[in-house]
């Protein structure tokens, strides 16, 4: 007699399920243990390290703040693949399936342990994962193997059918309750707690009227909360309590300092208005965002702990491991304004924008001055530390470059003839706006009205009005800063370190 082999559909959901299973229990085992060590989100987080910036860059560029849901969905796709694919290798010998078990459970344990923010006990969830998936893979496989041995006895059917339903429901199960467990930590009663002391900080400039020209489709001046960019590399947005949070200033320093949040709260607290940019905005791009910032100014703090000569920057990292690395010569300015901030606009800082505590600094692009989730600072040297997209071939300075972008009319909208306003946005953080010109159809620039400037620090809105006649037009935007530097035509990649170029948008008269 052949050996006998199971039926292909019987198979692909065998190794289907054994996925599932292995995926909920693991989910469930890092929900107890430590919520990052699941072994889903540490495989997409060790794929986002180990993808080549360029791929990075176009998931940033096409994908923008939904990189991470393509990245998730992708995963499943190809993990359910790989189930069917061992389900059907495993037709008469479980071994494909087996393999391909251990062979993603080593993949978990693999990524848990590369993290380094997961202690050694998360190990036991790609483990768990591991023993899971290998243990319900094989189980079904022989209750697959009793029907077709027995052709089909109702009793063995049943066994292999109700087995299956079991294992996924109870991966199903498994996986909610390792994600209700997982926001066990209550980043909102701690956000509760943190409320009441922003109303200390001595207040931000004022924003004078006439600060935008929303009216005319510009962004509102100051951008809230929930709409402002959001960029990083966190598959799972950290999860930090203010009660549990320390930050060590060290390295080349007279005195360390271990700053509680307590302590912090407990220095001079300042609004500052900024404007933040991320250097992967392309021109005409939406990574620009105005934020009034609480928090204590860094330059206090690293004269408190004294920075010694040689030391030429300040290497942070957050709690999920990415690091950056600012100038100290940008840092140690006088009026550079650099925070380490806990509120945006009036409220806690959002999960996702840093809570409970993020470094924010006028002038540099996200990438070099801005570290969410901060836990370590380390004045240091370039010389002595790349920081991480440093190593993947960006500036080592990130200024922000001035730019401007057009935001009225929308590109290709059908206008009504007569007087026809344009209008948008412009930026040249901490050197301060002071033109923008604008022109439609390559014709002569026109210098457009500015918006109420704050500071320097912050984004101006522009407008001008044009009569067109009917039929198609250009309008392109460049500003010029108040060191004099107008915007170069030149077009240049985001990449290294932020793109050049004028804004144009392309409508319709009709
Ligand atoms: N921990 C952490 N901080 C980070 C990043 C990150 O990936 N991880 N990205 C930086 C980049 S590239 C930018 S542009 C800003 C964006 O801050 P936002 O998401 O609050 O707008 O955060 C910076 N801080
Ligand atoms: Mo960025």
């Amino acid at each position: 007699m052949d050996t006998p082999r199971i039926p292909a559909p019987a198979a692909a959901l065998i190794g289907l399920l054994g996925v599932l299973a292995a995926l909920g229990a693991g989910h469930l085992a890092a929900g107890v243990l430590e919520p990052g060590a699941s072994p889903l989100l540490a495989v997409g987080n060790a794929a986002i390290d180990a993808t080549p910036a360029v791929v990075k860059d176009f998931a940033v560029r096409t994908f923008g703040t939904a990189d991470k849901l393509v990245l998730l969905i992708g995963m499943a796709v190809v993990l359910a693949g790989l189930g069917v694919l061992a389900g059907l290798l495993s037709r008469r010998a479980p071994r494909a399936g087996q393999a391909l078990a251990v062979g993603l459970g080593a993949l978990g344990m693999l990524a848990v342990y590369t993290r380094p923010d997961l202690g050694q006990f998360a190990l036991l969830a790609p483990a768990v994962s591991l023993f899971a998936g290998l243990g319900a893979f094989t189980w079904l496989h022989g209750r697959a193997l009793d029907v077709r041995a027995t052709d089909g006895l109702a009793q063995d059917r049943r066994r292999f059918l109700l087995g299956s339903v079991a294992i996924a429901a109870g991966a199903g199960l498994s996986g909610l309750a390792g994600q209700l467990l997982g926001r066990r930590v209550d980043v909102a009663a701690s956000q509760d707690t943190v409320a009441p002391v922003l109303p200390r900080a001595a207040k931000a400039t004022p924003i004078p009227p006439g600060a935008d020209f929303a009216a005319d489709g510009t962004p509102t001046f100051l951008t809230p909360n929930a709409d402002f960019y959001r960029i990083d590399t966190a598959f799972s947005v950290p999860r930090l309590r203010a009660e549990d949070w320390e930050l060590r200033i060290h390295g080349m320093v007279e005195r360390e300092l271990r700053i509680s949040f307590a302590d912090l709260v407990n220095r001079p607290l300042v609004e500052r208005t900024i404007t933040m940019t991320c250097v992967s905005n392309e021109v005409g791009g939406p990574y620009v965002s105005t934020a009034t910032f609480t928090g204590v100014d860094l330059r206090a703090l690293l004269l408190e702990a004294g920075v010694k000569t040689g030391a030429d920057q300040l290497a942070t990292t957050s709690s999920d491991g990415w690091t950056c690395g600012t100038p100290l010569s940008v840092l140690l300015e006088p009026d550079r304004g650099a925070l380490l901030a806990i509120g945006m606009n009036g409220r806690p800082l959002p999960a996702e924008h840093g809570f409970p505590v993020r470094m924010v600094t006028p002038g540099l692009y996200g990438y070099v001055g801005a570290t969410k989730w901060i836990v370590e600072a380390e004045v240091t040297t370039f010389a002595d530390f790349e920081p991480y997209w440093i190593r993947r071939g960006w500036g080592r300075l990130g200024p922000v470059k001035t730019q401007s972008r057009v935001d009225r009319p929308n590109g290709f909208a059908k206008v009504p003839a007569g007087r026809v306003v344009v209008a948008g946005t412009a930026w040249a953080q901490h050197t301060g706006v002071s033109t923008v010109e604008v022109r439609v159809d390559g014709g002569p620039w026109r210098t457009a009205t500015l918006s109420a400037e704050s500071t320097v620090d912050t984004w101006r809105m522009w407008r001008a009005e044009f009569d067109l006649a009917p039929g198609g037009h250009t309008v392109e935007c460049r500003a010029t800063d108040r060191s004099g530097y107008t915007q170069t035509a030149q077009r240049a990649d985001v990449v290294p370190d932020g793109a050049t170029g004028w804004h144009s948008k392309f409508f319709t008269v009709t």
